[in-house]
């Protein structure tokens, strides 16, 4: 908040209304730490922000999920309690699903792939579909691919996984992905995997390696294979209610502000996986390659059958991602 020309005693006396209606106070959610290439991407873009519009935004992340788990933030944004977030697109299908399609697994190939369709229509789709439902998509961070890992062995095949309780992130789409593979897929939150983890609630869970690295997981879960079966893109979003708020100026500063944060992001991430990998391994983490991956992809079939037959008008969007170069 800045109080610009007017002493504290003054802003009281003309009533909090007055002060607040001087600079819109924005806040924003991060599950993450503060040095984790999404913290410092936030925190950049909350001092863009700040300083690009001379204060007439005030801009703070709150950072390591204090504001709340990600379903509950996304509600928060969408109904401008909070002004801002990166929003993994994974818990994102239950509140806009067509976002669903980004949660498919193996639907994208690679990380360049994923940057291909979401650089293009499709991509401007699912902003379309975001703002919709209250959220502006002003840039895409990177959030690598997501493997298995577990407290009990190596996985190479889905016959590893049978009976296996792993923690999804919350969307059904997981729990069947887990499911098809023969696991027990355990909806929960990222905030309780570790404990969870540990006192054997859950033999494993999924993620990339600076998650595995930055949540401890890997101290509890030391079996991390790499099935790279979910490339989820993450959002830097704001509420439409703050955008709404705004000249046309401070839009074009903020907008501008979210596309250096995305850059600033996904330099960071790709050393930063690099980083993690070689300290869970360190650290004593047991890493393998899943040589032959068509059978953890075949055993999605089903997956896909269902999420179409539940979703015909999807067809288009998710033969349009497997048809992007
Ligand atoms: C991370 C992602 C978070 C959150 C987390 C999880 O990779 O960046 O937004 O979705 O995974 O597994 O809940």
């Amino acid at each position: 908040m800045k109080f610009s020309t007017l002493t504290v005693a003054a802003a009281l006396a003309l009533g909090a209304a007055t002060v607040s209606a001087d600079a819109a106070t924005w806040r924003g959610w991060n599950i993450h730490p503060e040095d984790y290439p999404n913290g410092v991407a936030l925190d950049q873009f909350a001092k863009d922000v700040t300083e690009g519009t001379d204060g007439r935004v005030d801009a703070q992340v709150f950072h390591n999920g204090i504001l709340g788990a990600q379903p509950d933030a996304i509600e928060q944004v969408r109904n401008g309690a909070l002004q801002f977030a990166n929003f993994n697109m994974g818990p994102m299908g239950q509140i806009v699903p067509a976002t669903n399609v980004m949660s498919l697994p193996f639907i994208f190939n690679n990380i360049d792939h994923m940057h291909r369709v979401m650089d293009g229509p499709v991509g401007q789709q699912f902003s379309d579909e975001l703002a919709k439902e209250g959220l502006v998509a002003l840039s895409w961070f990177d959030s690598g691919s997501r493997s298995f890992y577990n407290t009990k062995h190596a996985i190479t095949s889905p016959a590893d996984m049978d009976g296996m309780k792993i923690r999804v992130m919350n969307n059904s789409l997981f729990v069947d992905m887990v499911d098809n593979l023969g696991g027990n897929g355990t909806p929960m939150a990222y905030s309780e995997v570790y404990q969870s983890l540990k006192t054997g609630v859950i033999d494993g869970a999924e993620n990339n390696y600076p998650s595995y690295d930055s949540s401890n997981h890997y101290e509890v879960a030391k079996y991390y294979s790499i099935t790279d079966h979910l490339i989820i893109p993450e959002c830097l979003c704001v509420s439409t209610v703050a955008w709404d708020a705004l000249s046309d100026e401070d839009k074009e500063i903020v907008k501008a502000a979210a596309v250096k944060a995305a850059e600033t992001q996904r330099e960071l991430w790709s050393e930063r996986e690099k980083v993690s990998r070689e300290k869970v391994e360190a650290a004593g983490a047991t890493i393998n390659e899943v040589d032959d991956k068509t059978a953890f992809q075949a055993a999605m079939k089903p997956v896909y059958d269902q999420f179409l037959a539940k979703n015909p008008d999807m067809v288009v969007i998710v033969t349009a991602i497997q048809t992007t170069e």
